[in-house]
């Protein structure tokens, strides 16, 4: 029954969408289960190179790998073949009104292990994965705290996700893995009348006023990336690493909600008015 209902659900949103689009979105083009990507045994016997507290799901991320990626990064050069890159997910240890407590350098604090997903770079690897999503050589598959594989996964959905960093192997912050990332650099705010700041996962203002034909320019001050995406038509900004801007201009009046194409928790809009 409850299939029954999805597959109407799916024809429906196909009718008003037209079909590419829904193709994309919903059918699991990469099928969830076992694939070529082994549960990546002693993981974090690997250089830890990143860590990001995710305020929008209250984790704490670790991000391992080897140390020839590393250096392979440093020096610009491709990814070595076999490569296995493993984000392990932790709760973020919460205070008793559910707030993510912080260590003396502000960071949140690890809890229990939630999930360990890899992605892994293998020559002819990429060549069994839909073209329409294909990441190169990579592969990904998403591991329980056991290292068990998470059956319910979206594996469609990591290819989606990671298809915009194509420039940069895939990975969502090369520059972190180079060592190069400035991350301790604090990001200047701007805050003109069409600027929205993003910080600690939140736009601010959350929703902002502009007149038909303005630029809203955005900035992220995160060490995570962000992208803007509109949520009615899905145009998306460029994706934005620390202190980089993405400007979108609004040339109709109406409210714009909008929301991160990386973590689409975070949610703000624009109400544009009509010029006078
Ligand atoms: C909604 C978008 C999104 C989806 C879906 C997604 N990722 Fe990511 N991934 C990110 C972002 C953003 C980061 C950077 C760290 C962060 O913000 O947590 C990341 C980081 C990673 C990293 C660390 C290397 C890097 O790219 O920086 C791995 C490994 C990874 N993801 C694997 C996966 C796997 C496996 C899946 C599917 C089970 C997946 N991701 C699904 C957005 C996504
Ligand atoms: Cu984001």
């Amino acid at each position: 029954m409850a299939k029954y209902a999805r597959c109407v659900a799916l024809l429906v949103a196909s009718v008003i969408a037209g079909p590419g689009a829904v193709a994309v979105a919903q059918q699991a083009l990469v099928p969830s289960g076992p694939n070529k990507l082994q549960f990546p045994e002693g993981y974090d016997k690997g250089v830890l190179y990143a860590t990001v507290d995710r305020h929008d799901t209250k984790q704490y991320r670790e991000f391992y790998t080897s140390a020839a990626a590393v250096q392979a990064a440093k020096d610009g050069k491709p990814i070595p073949d076999g490569t296995i890159i493993t984000l392990a997910a932790y709760a973020a240890k919460v205070d008793a009104e559910g707030k993510p407590v912080k260590d003396a350098n502000g960071r949140f604090v690890k809890d229990k292990l939630v999930a360990v997903n890899s992605m892994q770079k293998q020559k002819g690897w990429g060549e069994d994965i839909p073209a329409a999503v294909r990441n190169g050589d990579w592969v990904y598959q998403s591991f329980t705290p056991e290292g068990k594989v998470n059956e319910k996964a979206n594996l469609t959905a990591c290819y989606q996700c990671h298809l915009p960093f194509a420039q940069e192997e895939y990975l969502t912050n090369l520059p972190k893995l180079s060592g190069k990332f400035p991350s301790t650099a604090t990001v200047a705010a701007r805050s003109g009348p069409s600027d929205v700041a993003i910080s600690g996962f939140a736009f601010g203002p959350g929703a902002l006023k502009v007149t038909a034909g303005q630029n809203v320019t955005w900035t992220n001050a995160d060490d995570t990336p962000h992208q803007i995406t509109l949520a009615d038509g899905g145009k998306r900004s460029g994706v934005m690493l620390k202190g980089q801007s993405a400007t979108l201009q609004f040339d109709q009046a109406g409210n714009i909600a909008y929301f991160c194409g990386l973590h689409p928790g975070m949610k703000g809009s624009i109400e544009v008015t009509a010029k006078h």
